[in-house]
């Protein structure tokens, strides 16, 4: 299914932590969503994408107060380093939102006061055991027990024992709701997430949460505007983040327009709050659901979920640097991408597909192509009709690429054309334009078929389809209506070797 001209999509990330720099986890989310975006600007939809950092909380209260900084200053700092990443992987997000911005911050203290208002919130105390790291309270049942201690089962640190004074939001009120929204809604992708927090949601009463801290305890947040000591909790003031880049409370109309076609992707690690608390957020403001949460496992490296605390980061500027450019990461990215399955990220896994489907595959053909058209048809090619198998495989390409796109499924998209592209390759193996005296029609088809692969890859890979389009003179068409038939002219005025191989 394709979508038609005119629509509106809104997708968005999480927003990001910025106690310390985006690593390869980040960058798999953050380019997965690109992607998406890319894809639904060039098939002609009005696309809005929405990334940002989560600046309150205790994380990061502590975080600046280790840097020795005011949280206002660290995180302005390091709201900077997440933008250059962001430049340096050509992400092409329309909003950067900080939950420190203004705009935010009004949103926020008009959820909580409207909840309020509405009976939705209530003061009592709280106690319970605190991780930091996630922001989150866990129950028995959650926690790991290590020597007697309870323990985070995500980042293996002991819990802190929390008992204080606090709002509760009366999310036990929307227990029915939730049951009948995952069990009966399909907003939830893949569908096995939704049956993970319904069957969360039956093993135990739904309970209320804590809402806000006690500003002693955590002064850098949001102030709960009816009650000056607390600060409302950062899980609360980041979901929120969507609303406000949707324009709600400052564009009415952008809002309504945006809203009801909002994509969220996200990692599995923050479905619950994603789901069970956000959706009943929305429902306590009288707001729709959200179209789509989308939800990716994570990549792993030496067997364990990549993060910091694991101590097994993989620097994003590093594989830039080993695999050329952004559009090597990119490619990487998009092609170990899996909504279902974690993925083990190995140098040797990486090395592999970026020399046999960008040197080899995408690489060579473009290189042998463009020399062959300089040298053997005097840098042009035009023909009226096209050899029928290539021109049966680049439509049956484009029609599967489409489908795969608008499932999500951007890892089988780059496949097809990957596909295709080894088409073209065999082609010119068994034809041997070097060898005929008039091969102009044979090297059209071949440039047809790389026009093709560049208009397809232009979301994933937006370089090296510019660049292909300028090498040999044609121009990315919509991926949805990309023609292949004859009559263009192809005028070749550069052989670009788009990717050299890396050894081990
Ligand atoms: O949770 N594999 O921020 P965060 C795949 N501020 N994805 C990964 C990953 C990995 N190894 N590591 C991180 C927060 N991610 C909150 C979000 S939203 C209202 C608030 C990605 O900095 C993945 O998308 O801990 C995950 O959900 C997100 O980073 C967590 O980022």
């Amino acid at each position: 299914m394709v979508s038609e001209q005119g629509r509106v999509y809104y997708i968005t990330t999480p927003i990001y932590y910025p106690n310390a720099e985006p690593h390869l986890g980040h960058a798999y989310t953050t380019v997965f969503a690109d992607v998406m975006a890319r894809y639904h600007r060039m098939i002609g939809d009005e696309t809005f994408y929405l990334t940002g950092t989560d600046e309150h909380g205790l994380k990061l209260q502590q975080a600046a107060e280790r840097a020795g900084e005011h949280p206002k200053d660290f995180v302005d700092r390091m709201a900077e380093i997440y933008k250059r990443y962001w430049r340096m992987l050509d992400i092409s997000y329309d909003r950067f939102i900080r939950t420190t911005d203004d705009d935010h911050v009004r949103v926020v203290e008009h959820a909580i006061s409207e909840m309020h208002r509405k009976g939705l919130i209530y003061k009592g105390r709280y106690s319970g055991w605190y991780c930091v790291s996630c922001e989150k309270f866990y129950n028995a049942s959650e926690y790991l027990m290590i020597d007697g201690r309870p323990y985070c089962p995500i980042h293996r640190k002991p819990l802190e024992w929390v008992e204080e004074e606090t709002y509760y939001f009366k999310l036990s009120e929307f227990s029915d709701f939730l049951e009948k929204v995952l069990r009966d809604y399909d907003i939830v992708y893949p569908r096995h997430f939704a049956h993970e927090v319904l069957n969360k949601l039956r093993e135990s009463d739904l309970l209320d949460v804590s809402v806000a801290r006690p500003k002693e305890r955590v002064w850098w947040g949001v102030e709960v505007p009816f009650d000056r000591d607390f600060t409302v909790y950062v899980w609360f003031d980041a979901l929120l983040n969507y609303l406000t880049g949707a324009g709600f409370l400052t564009d009415g109309e952008r809002f309504r327009r945006y809203w009801p076609s909002a994509h969220h992707v996200i990692g599995k690690d923050i479905l619950w709050f994603h789901t069970a608390i956000w959706f009943a957020m929305l429902k306590a403001l009288d707001l729709p659901l959200p179209r789509k949460v989308l939800v990716h496992s994570f990549i792993i490296n030496k067997g364990l979920k990549m993060g910091k605390s694991a101590g097994n980061v993989v620097r994003i500027e590093d594989l830039i640097s080993r695999y050329q450019d952004s559009d090597g990461v990119r490619y990487i990215l998009t092609r170990i991408f899996n909504l279902g399955k974690d993925v083990e990220v190995s140098t040797s896994l990486l090395d592999s597909i970026y020399n046999s489907e960008l040197a080899d595959n995408l690489g060579n053909l473009v290189r042998r192509v463009a020399v062959l058209i300089r040298k053997k048809s005097s840098g042009e090619v035009t023909s009226e009709s096209l050899e029928p198998r290539l021109a049966a495989k680049a439509e049956e390409t484009i029609r599967k690429y489409n489908e795969l796109m608008s499932s999500y499924e951007v890892s089988r998209a780059a496949q097809a054309v990957m596909d295709l592209l080894r088409e073209a390759n065999a082609y010119i193996n068994e034809v041997r334009p070097w060898e005929a005296s008039d091969p102009e029609r044979a090297l059209y088809n071949l440039a047809e078929v790389i026009k093709v692969a560049a208009s397809l890859l232009a979301p994933i890979t937006p370089k090296t389809s510019q660049r292909l389009s300028s090498a040999l003179g044609f121009s990315i068409s919509n991926p949805s209506k990309v023609n292949f038939e004859g009559g263009s002219l192809y005028k070749v005025s550069e052989a670009p070797i788009l990717f050299r191989k890396v050894r081990g």
